[in-house]
């Protein structure tokens, strides 16, 4: 075991979970496997990343990356090739952009509607159901939700546009190699499959199932199990560090207490010492008694960097 591996901190169900383990697959990396719970509470988790619950994130060392947007930028530093980003593909991101949020959030009302939750949950005791429930109910509370209607009128449009840009014989959205683009239709699509007969709605796309069975075909890499405690010493036993700074000029000074805040939805802010500001990231420090001293990364664009002010009355 090595302080420099990759520690994915996820569950098997989280449709953002298998983005990354995909991800992960098309890179051909090893990583460890830290199970998180689908529902709070989760100390292991707030320990790490000082309260962001999202799943997955990943670990390497002392630094905690949230939201995949920003692992992909990781996965693609640690092991450029092949790329999640080819030069020939420079709207891409724009793409992801859109399938991790229109595109989710129209699968999930789509795929949440009874028969898909009859076939998903099947098996589960009702108060496991309900627990699920009460938990997402504050979670995603700033959004309003689609009907049952309304996504699949959106679902049926998104993946007839989907399966006519694959209809020339590209492999992939952009072309014949894969983007992160691919990787964030998959996993929206994946979790309308795990939904058992709502998935009819994907049945007259050829094209787009071929295309699905070509992205599940880069199978999850090479994990390998740790928990979570394991996580944690690892954390608090690193020495350094990825290298960070606070560029200037955009509007933060290095050493500021600050909040970083998701603005869509599980907005629960992260608090810490400003230790790192670019572009498309920002790192803050924060200290846990069980983790040690963490630096939390989280990308730019996403998230509200605030002056702490409650750090600053105290
Ligand atoms: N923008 C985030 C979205 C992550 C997200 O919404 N994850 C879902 C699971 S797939 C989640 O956090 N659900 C609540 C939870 O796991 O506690 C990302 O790209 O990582």
């Amino acid at each position: 075991m090595s302080t420099d591996d990759l520690i994915l901190h996820h569950y098997d169900g989280s449709p953002f979970s298998e983005k990354v383990r995909l991800m992960l697959g098309f890179k051909g990396l090893a990583w460890r496997s830290v199970k998180v719970p689908v529902i709070l509470p989760k100390p292991d988790v707030v320990a790490l990343t000082g309260g962001y619950r999202k799943t997955p994130f990943v670990q390497v060392g002392a630094d905690i990356y949230c939201d995949t947007a920003l692992i992909a930028r990781l996965l693609e530093a640690r092991a450029p090739a092949p790329s999640l980003f080819p030069a020939d593909a420079p709207l891409a991101p724009l793409l992801a952009q859109w399938a991790d949020s229109t595109l989710f959030w129209t699968v999930i009302p789509y795929t949440m509607q009874p028969a898909g939750v009859s076939h998903m949950f099947a098996g589960m005791p009702p108060e496991a159901l309900k627990a699920f429930a009460a938990d997402r109910a504050p979670f995603t509370a700033g959004l309003q939700r689609q009907t049952v209607a309304d996504a699949s009128a959106n679902l049926r449009a998104y993946a007839a546009a989907l399966d006519a840009q694959l209809a020339d014989g590209r492999a992939f959205l952009f072309g014949a190699a894969a983007s992160v683009a691919d990787f964030s239709v998959a996993h929206c699509l994946w979790y309308v499959q795990r939904g058992g007969p709502v998935a009819e709605i994907l049945a007259p796309h050829t094209h787009l199932r071929a295309w699905g069975a070509r992205m599940q075909a880069f199978g999850h890499g090479r994990p390998e199990r740790m928990d979570s405690a394991e996580a944690l010493a690892i954390a608090a036993g690193a020495s350094s560090h990825a290298p960070t700074q606070v560029l200037p000029g955009l509007g933060f000074e290095a050493g500021q207490a600050v909040t970083v805040t998701a603005t869509d939805y599980g907005r629960d802010p992260v608090a810490g010492t400003l230790v790192g500001l670019s572009g498309d990231e920002v790192v803050v420090r924060r200290t846990d008694p069980r983790a040690g001293t963490v630096h939390v990364h989280f990308p730019r664009a996403g998230f509200q960097i605030k002056q702490d002010t409650q750090e600053n009355k105290t």
